[in-house]
């Protein structure tokens, strides 16, 4: 008998599949084409205590009781047809985990419809691509935690591990598995974004070559930025194109393509009204990436600073730009788990965000070393309001923020579009501002609108007749 099965055997479930394998569980295999199972058990067939299945019928008689079911099958209706194939033929309390990367609010209604049925449900974020599905994912499960328990042996087992640590753990009710995986995501989104600042910052103002800055992301990876995505930059970025001979990066297309999980992180954090800027500028810099025909228009018609620049940016720019790249990215971080912290109030779902960055620090496409300050804050502080108001960020913030607003100097000088970059400076500026012109903003909507204002030194709020004969009345 198999202990689990995993349905959907594409990158991640055959990946995940083999990895559950090669840690001694029996696994069963079903995929709706079901050549590609075949296909499976002749490549990696010897891997593992392997059961081909045909039929959901074949599965279900080949699982142990309470039968767990994985399923990696493409986001969005594929993972609802899904259900509907199995659930028939499944009895009360036999789990159905979703390991896709599903929306959070159709986990929540996939719940409760399974749940309906006596089943159970598990709602779970895999992060790590083809490599960490096999060799150790960051694993961020949602749903019931009885369900939970009789999977933690095994996704914990599979899970990437640092210093002794599994990178999993239960992460909240409903919806809360893939929510966070969501956030995950959208920071890999800025984070990315940021990383692509700097190596245009640097190309531009410095007229630095792929090799030159694949050695200084290099450099960079042994210090405080070291992370899974500055040590690939240095790989993408030294790389070289067979057909040309040109370094790989300078030959691929500038249009960026995604899959829509930084859109839901931006869209969700919109509705939760928060300023979510580097994970939202991240998303943006996609759109007009996307744009290349009008781009290109625009490049021959649009006047930039070019030209009126003559003096040459000095080379301690690497240094500002690591410094600027650093102190953006405790921004998005700060941002998205405000993000978290914002959504689990909303949700009720008791989210542990040093937890969360613990789980973090290995497998996933975001693991840095820099998560362990994460976990460290909130460990010392479990209701921190702001990871900028740590001990360690706020020194670090105020370390970094000269060379920070040097590097923007530079970039809006020379017309190099920054937009993470700027606008996580323009969020700490805010964020530190005890004042902002917010009271012009409630000025003028009470103007136009009547639509009131408070004042600083009385309670209650007010409206001034402004067009009429200008007297402020209070407002019941
Ligand atoms: P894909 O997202 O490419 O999905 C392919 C799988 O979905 C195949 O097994 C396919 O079956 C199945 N499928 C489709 Br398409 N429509 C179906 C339907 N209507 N009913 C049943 N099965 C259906 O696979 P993936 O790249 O392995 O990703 C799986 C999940 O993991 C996705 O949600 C993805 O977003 C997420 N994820 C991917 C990565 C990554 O690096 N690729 C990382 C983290 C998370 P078929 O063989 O019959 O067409």
């Amino acid at each position: 008998m198999s202990v689990i099965a995993v349905v959907g055997l594409a990158t991640m479930g055959m990946n995940l599949a083999r990895n559950l394998a090669h840690h001694g569980f029996a696994v069963s295999l079903y995929n709706r084409t079901t050549a590609r199972v075949d296909d499976f058990m002749k490549q990696y067939g010897t891997e593992g205590a392997f059961t081909p299945a045909r039929s959901p019928q074949e599965l279900v008689a080949q699982l142990e009781k309470p039968r767990r079911i994985l399923m990696m099958v493409k986001a969005g209706p594929p993972v609802d047809e899904t259900i509907d194939h199995l659930a028939p033929h499944l009895d009360a309390g036999d789990i159905l985990i979703d390991g896709g990367n599903s929306y959070f609010l159709d986990t929540v209604r996939r719940g409760k419809a399974v749940e309906a049925k006596g089943l159970r449900f598990i709602g779970t974020g895999v992060s790590g691509g083809e490599e960490g599905a096999l060799l150790g994912p960051s694993i961020m499960p949602g749903g019931a935690r009885d369900a939970y328990t009789q999977v933690e042996p095994m996704l914990t087992q599979i899970s990437a591990h640092v210093d002794g640590e599994p990178c999993c753990t239960y992460i909240g009710p409903g919806g809360a598995g893939h929510y966070v995986k969501m956030v995950h995501n959208g920071i890999e989104y800025a984070d990315i974004q940021l990383i692509a600042e700097a190596y245009d910052l640097l190309s531009h103002a410095l007229n630095l070559g792929a090799d030159e800055l694949s050695r200084i992301f290099a450099e960079w990876n042994r210090g405080d930025l070291e992370s899974y995505l500055i040590q690939i930059t240095s790989e993408v970025l030294g790389k070289r194109d067979r057909a040309t001979g040109r370094p790989l990066v300078d030959v691929i297309l500038d249009e960026a393509e995604q899959k829509g999980t930084g859109k839901w992180a931006s869209q969700s954090a919109l509705d939760l009204g928060i300023p979510v800027t580097a994970i939202t500028e991240a998303v943006f810099a996609r759109f007009l990436s996307a744009l290349k025909a009008d781009r290109q228009h625009a490049s021959k018609t649009l006047a930039g600073p070019n030209g009126a620049i003559r003096t040459a940016a000095p080379a301690s720019l690497v240094d500002d730009v690591r410094s600027a790249l650093y102190a953006s990215k405790m921004v998005a971080y700060a941002q998205g788990f405000e993000q978290m912290q914002a959504a689990s109030n909303e949700y009720s779902w008791d989210l542990e965000l040093g937890s969360i960055a613990r789980i973090w620090r290995g497998g996933c496409i975001i693991r840095a070393r820099f998560l362990n300050r994460i976990t460290d804050a909130y460990a010392q502080e479990p209701s921190l309001k702001n990871l900028l108001l740590a001990p360690y960020f706020r020194d670090a913030m105020a370390s970094a923020q000269g060379a920070w607003r040097r590097v923007l100097s530079v970039a809006v000088e020379r017309g190099i579009p920054v937009p993470a970059f700027s606008s996580s400076l323009a969020y700490y500026d805010a964020y530190r501002r005890d004042r902002l012109p917010a009271n012009l903003v409630q000025g003028l909507r009470d103007y136009f609108g009547a639509h009131s204002y408070k004042r600083i030194d009385r309670a209650g709020s007010f409206h001034t007749r402004w067009s009429q004969d200008g007297e402020e009345v209070p407002v019941r």
